[in-house]
């Protein structure tokens, strides 16, 4: 049964209080499904005009053109949902969605996300994820390390505003860089030393003291949700109950019968007479975050981070820190948002501008709560893993559909202030360059062009920008190879030999390569970044998707928009020449478009925008004034 749960009232008077809109819910299954028209009306909260209504009253000029702002019945949308219902969003598993059956609900729906209230320092920022290990070697033992980061700072941003030759970045998060067994260090042994691998603490002084000579913040991964079986703490653990350290662990003295959240497996694993709880693997037991010393140790190891100049930490498996029982009780529990609200208030004492980006891998709405409310607030950042896969499903199968489901629920669901983390892809999945590998350069340029333009605060895993694919094989070492800098030898990555080859030193394929050509993805990067950066309705303002747009045979419209400023996004995913009309609202003061990238200005009459000849894979942003 279908139940409409909206906050009417606030809905009615379009306050700014009003956070939270209108869904459609399903009672039976759960899943929530998008409707945002109530009588034509615009559905949407805070003081922004609807851009785009429901009157015809705009034609098109030719039988081919569409008019993107008449094109269906919207109120009728509403009744139509009763029968079916369909999922619109994806699970945990980083795959795509098995499908949008009924995708007329998600056409016919527009969709209205408010402009951010107060905007934090990471609201406007650009992300970069950095694989140390991968990125650059310093000393010629083949592996990545945190001077050899540094050495490339100016590539990521060189903290002057008047050249462009960097890339523009200006938030990164590092991959694990504490003292751990593994090669990806979601394993620590020593919370508080960075990994030999890697150099020294100092280095790591050093390498955020000269980011924030240029500007850039840094955020390094925090895994507590387990600690390496190798950690002193379980090494000590393990000899028996009467250890120290027995309750630093969950432990059991039966064997207990829990699968993992995701699929099958099991996650007790016995140890002398007794067995613990280790989530991910035997080799990594999961911590006992319930024990006080525990809790006071992780407030600790935060702080000793925060006053070395760390600017906030990435919160691995961040929905999996305190089990209740098995099943529901492994994942998301009351528990685990108390932790986390307690955290934030901790890291806020030390660091009030510290930033907490949590991975909660899971579908929007067991990812918004991670948020908690202004009273008690939990993570500042979330990221968004089903608008990241639905952005590639749509450049993958030319429906814009599946992007627009995805942000669409998001933007009717995240407190005006969230800060959400978009990207396209990181070390746990396929890289775009193989994941978009049948539409080439022009699917990663798109896919780049949504994420950059699109609401959120964009992350780039390293080598999206110079298309760096996954590696042969099927390890996760694949999704996490060398970076390509230029054509001798490893790619530049070291003067030794390499931990793992660079998948290519082909010229075209490397930093150094594409740096020269105005047409290489990595120019399209910096020229976007620049964009946005320059732009604050791109960084802050409100989001609208009109009715009608993103079917397998129409563009992907955004309109993004600050008081001042009105940016047009359009995009075709599919592999038709597309060409449409869109007719700005309260037209009055609109006398011309001018294209952000080529500088193009075009005058328009009647407040008529008419797009025509964009190519199959094509973009264009527009500003309105
Ligand atoms: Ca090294
Ligand atoms: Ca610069
Ligand atoms: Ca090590
Ligand atoms: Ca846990």
């Amino acid at each position: 049964m279908w139940a409409v749960c909206l906050e009417f009232p606030k809905l009615l008077f379009n306050g700014p209080t009003c956070k939270h809109h209108m869904k459609l819910y399903n009672k039976n299954t759960g899943l929530f499904l998008l409707v945002v028209f109530v009588a034509g009306s615009m559905v949407g909260c805070g003081s922004a005009t609807p851009l785009v209504k429901e009157s015809s009253t705009s034609t098109a000029t030719s039988s081919d053109v569409v008019d993107i702002s008449s094109g269906f019945d919207v109120a009728g949308s509403v009744a139509d949902t009763g029968s079916e219902t369909h999922d619109v969003t994806q699970g945990g598993d980083g795959d795509f969605a098995d499908g949008v059956a009924d995708t007329s609900e998600v056409i016919r729906s527009t969709c209205f996300g408010p402009e951010l209230e107060s905007p934090e320092w990471y609201h406007g920022a650009v992300g970069y994820e950095v694989f140390v290990r991968s990125y650059q070697d310093s000393d010629g033992d083949g592996i990545g390390d945190l001077q050899g980061l540094r050495s490339r700072l100016d590539y990521l941003n060189d903290g002057n505003d008047t050249t462009d030759s960097d890339l523009g970045v200006d938030l990164l998060w590092l991959m694990p860089v504490f003292e751990s067994p593994s090669y990806h260090g979601y394993d620590v042994v020593d919370y508080r030393t960075i990994e030999n691998d890697y150099g020294t603490n100092a280095d790591l002084k050093q390498l955020v003291e000269d980011a924030h000579a240029r500007g850039i913040k840094v955020i390094v991964d925090l895994v507590i949700n387990h600690s390496s079986s190798q950690h002193p703490w379980f090494v000590d653990a393990a000899t028996g109950q009467n250890s120290a350290f027995r309750d630093y662990y969950v432990w059991s003295d039966s064997f207990l019968d829990w699968q993992k959240p995701w699929g099958p497996g099991t996650t007790w694993h016995k140890k002398g007479n007794a067995w613990y709880y280790g989530l991910f693997s035997s080799a990594m037991p999961d911590l006992n975050l319930t024990t006080d010393a525990v809790v006071a140790e992780i407030k600790s190891i935060a702080d000793h981070w925060l006053m070395l100049g760390v600017d906030g930490f990435r919160l691995d498996a961040a929905r999996y820190l305190i089990e209740t029982g098995g099943g529901v009780g492994q994942a998301d529990t009351e528990q685990t948002h108390q932790f986390w609200q307690e955290f934030r208030n901790s890291v806020a004492k030390t660091s009030p501008q510290a930033l907490l980006v949590g991975e909660v891998w899971e579908k929007t709405s067991v990812v918004i709560p991670y948020f908690g409310d202004t009273l008690l607030p939990e993570l500042n950042m979330l990221f968004d893993f089903d608008a990241a896969s639905g952005l590639l499903q749509t450049v993958s199968t030319g429906k814009g559909l599946y992007f627009k489901a995805a942000l669409c629920e998001r933007l009717m669901s995240a407190p005006g202030w969230a800060a959400v983390g978009s990207f396209l892809t990181n070390h746990d999945m396929t890289r775009v360059a193989t994941e978009l590998s049948h539409k080439n350069t022009a699917g990663m340029k798109l896919a780049a062009a949504l994420m950059l333009t699109s609401p959120g605060t964009p992350w780039l895993y390293y080598g999206e920008e110079i298309g760096l694919p996954n590696g042969k094989g099927s390890g996760d070492e694949t999704k996490r190879l060398p970076m390509q800098w230029d054509a001798g030898h490893a790619a530049g990555f070291t003067t030794g030999t390499p931990w793992q080859s660079p998948v290519s030193d082909v010229l075209a394929d490397t930093v150094l390569g594409q740096t020269d050509s105005p047409t290489s993805l990595l120019s399209w990067y910096k020229t976007l970044i620049k964009l946005r950066k320059s732009s604050k309705a791109l960084r802050f303002g409100s989001t609208e998707i009109p009715d009608g747009v993103g079917s397998g045979t129409q563009p992907l419209v955004m309109i993004r928009r600050v008081p001042n400023e009105t940016i047009l996004v359009v995009a075709n995913p599919t592999d038709e020449t597309q060409s449409f009309v869109w007719t700005v609202p309260n037209s009055a003061g609109a006398q011309s478009r001018i294209d952000k990238i080529t500088g193009e200005r075009v005058a328009i009459e009647g407040g008529r925008v008419e797009i025509t000849g964009l190519e199959p894979l094509g973009f264009r942003v527009f500003q309105i004034q």
